[in-house]
């Protein structure tokens, strides 16, 4: 195959990975569909795809990994910067040296007798002077028709790009070469010990090894759009966030645009596709996942999403917690690790509908409802196009993106943390989203059920160092003046003394969305504590709830002993960050304290 391109560099770089890689062909991706159409055939002829049933489940797939290969791997993942202090005490650092001379090595012949992709991406619209284009080379099928989902890919691309531009190079590898005639597995993949996904923050270049799966090979969503982009955001005086992005329109038809961060396994996806309970009230939805901020030409601050579909996590998402999900992949959609059930469809645990009689699960082994095992791997996903979401916002694809009106930051809180809390000022704000922390799932790594800090969700996908992340955050408030967005910590997930859930949560946090806005317009007065400003009584709209006695007052008081407890613990994650803590930041924890301590006092 000629190749598309004339742009110099870029041939020069994949010819020289292709020597190092030695595959047995390269294939320049166009994006067309027919290209889509012919490697899920491929996919499907070696076993790696079934297709589903296209009555039920029209141009759908299914796929099972390995089982070493299920997920991130926070541990295998490095942010390679010139010196250790740059990336920081949150990242895995590793000498970049180093690790080049390790992954060359296992990149010497690692495609033998596969095909090399080249894939150029754009993470946001095609031509956006805000988008970013990254080429992947990958000798994963699997990946190149999840890519052509979740990001703009192919011939536009390369058109965008021309033949001097910038763009990020990311080599990828399942780390499974072919020897003349060997049967190929259907997930090919490399041990743990040998997956590597890499950052070169200075050189703005992402090597990942060994790992076909979700964010360590998609690499244009968690080490592009994130990793790489926040370094880029820092030096360029924008925000590269793990936020959601939603249009909430009140019953008077005025549209207000909310940002959100939660860390994994919070529910993020389900908020930004959210049915409200309250009447009159819309959610639209921009993103799940990824935010790209920056001050617009007004001086507010304008965010896109430079994703293109979802990578959704399934087992969870049922009729009642996400019902647009379950339509946006009626069709069009790769499923993997679910049930391939017997009739050709799939199923999840918790999807809201019985369980079939007998299925796949998603170790390839027989399974029914009785057999004691859970049939989809708690990380299951589906791959879906952004387009097929019945409420996706009309204007998700608009290269100028929406001005945000409010930023709310959560976690998985048992106890404490408030239903709704806002920031008294940016710097409040910005003190909330650095002591973030959530309740650990079995979603992530580690021990289950301890908070883990998670600033401002970005833990895992901060490619610098997080103290200067904060300082960033900072500079930005400044930048906004009076027109930032208002910043709120929000709550869903408050236990009582049974370990039962508090709040109903699901489309009922539209009461708490519609409190913000009302906050917003200032028709809510809220009430300043020590904490911050929290809702008055009768402020929050719990009509048709039934909540318990005692329930509402609970969730939006300040639990004194709880935040002593807090504070304690905000100082000791701060305490890791040491002179690259921003002092306004230190200020901001003595402020809380000295405030408790007074209103204890009162
Ligand atoms: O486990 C993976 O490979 C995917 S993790 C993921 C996927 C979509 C959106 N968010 C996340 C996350 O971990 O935050
Ligand atoms: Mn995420």
């Amino acid at each position: 195959m000629t190749s598309p391109t004339t742009h110099s560099r870029l041939l020069a770089w994949v010819d020289e990975v292709a020597r190092m890689t030695r595959p047995a062909a390269i294939h320049w991706c166009d994006g067309s569909q027919q290209e889509y159409d012919d490697l899920c055939a491929l996919l499907v002829k070696n076993g790696t795809f079934a297709k589903l049933d296209p009555v039920k489940r029209p141009g759908c797939f299914i796929a099972r990994s390995h089982a070493s290969d299920v997920a991130r791997v926070e541990d295998r993942t490095y942010i390679a910067a010139k010196s250790k202090d740059e990336a920081g005490p949150t990242n895995n650092w590793i000498d970049p040296d180093a690790l080049k001379a390790t992954m060359k090595g296992l990149y010497d012949g690692c495609m033998a007798g596969r095909t090399m992709y080249v894939i150029p991406f754009s993470m946001g619209p095609v031509g956006s002077p805000f988008s970013k284009i990254g080429i992947e080379l990958t000798d994963s099928p699997y990946v190149v028709v999840n890519m052509r989902i979740m990001a703009r890919i192919g011939s536009a691309v390369l058109k965008a790009l021309g033949d001097q531009g910038e763009y990020v190079p990311c080599i990828h590898s399942i780390g499974s070469p072919l020897k003349p005639g060997e049967k190929d597995s259907t997930w090919p993949c490399a041990p743990i010990e040998k997956k590597y996904i890499a950052h070169f923050p200075e050189e703005r270049t992402i090597w990942s090894y060994g790992s076909g799966y979700g964010g360590n090979a998609l690499l244009g969503k968690k080490c592009l759009a994130l990793r790489i982009a926040s370094v880029q955001a820092r030096d360029e005086g924008w925000m590269a966030e793990h936020m959601l992005i939603l249009a909430l329109t009140s019953p008077e038809k005025k549209t207000y645009y909310v940002a959100a961060a939660f860390p994994s396994a919070c529910g993020k996806t389900n908020l930004a596709m959210m049915q409200p309970t309250l009447p009159g009230w819309t959610v639209r939805t921009l993103g799940d996942d990824i935010a790209w901020m920056r001050v617009g030409p007004d001086g507010r601050l304008w965010a896109v999403n430079p994703e293109a579909g979802f990578f959704g996590v399934a087992p969870g998402t049922s009729k009642k917690s996400n019902p647009h999900a379950l339509t946006t992949c009626e069709k069009n959609t790769i499923f993997t690790n679910v049930v391939h059930t017997a009739d050709n469809d799939v199923w999840w645990e918790d999807m809201g509908i019985a369980a079939p009689a007998k299925g796949i699960d998603w170790e390839g082994k027989e399974w029914t409802p009785e057999c004691g095992r859970k049939g989809a791997h708690a990380n299951a996903r589906f791959t879906a196009p952004a387009s097929q979401c019945p409420v996706i916002d009309p204007k998700w694809e608009d290269p100028a993106g929406v001005p945000i009106s409010a930023i709310l930051f959560g976690g998985r809180r048992p106890g404490t943390i408030p239903l709704v809390n806002e920031a008294l000022s940016w710097e409040h704000g910005v003190f909330m989203g650095s002591s973030t922390g959530s309740e650990t799932t079995a979603a992530n790594i580690g021990a289950v059920g301890v908070i883990r800090r998670d600033p401002f969700a970005m833990l895992p996908f901060c490619g610098y160092n997080m103290g200067d992340y904060f300082n960033h955050w900072l500079k930005m408030g400044q930048k906004l003046g009076a027109k930032a967005p208002k910043i709120f910590f929000v709550n869903w997930f408050r236990r009582d003394a049974a370990g039962k859930f508090m709040w109903p949560g699901y489309g009922d946090n539209s009461r708490v969305l519609k409190y913000v806005v009302e906050r917003i317009e200032g028709k809510a007065q809220g009430v300043k504590t020590a904490i911050g400003v929290l809702p008055k009584a009768g402020e929050l709209d719990v009509s048709g709830l039934n909540l318990p006695a005692g329930t509402l007052d609970e969730l939006t008081k300040v639990d004194a002993d709880g935040w002593k407890a807090e504070t304690a613990g905000v100082a000791e994650f701060y305490a890791k960050f040491g002179s690259r803590l921003p002092s306004a930041l230190s200020a901001e924890l003595k402020g809380l304290e000295q405030r408790l301590t007074k209103a204890a006092k009162a």
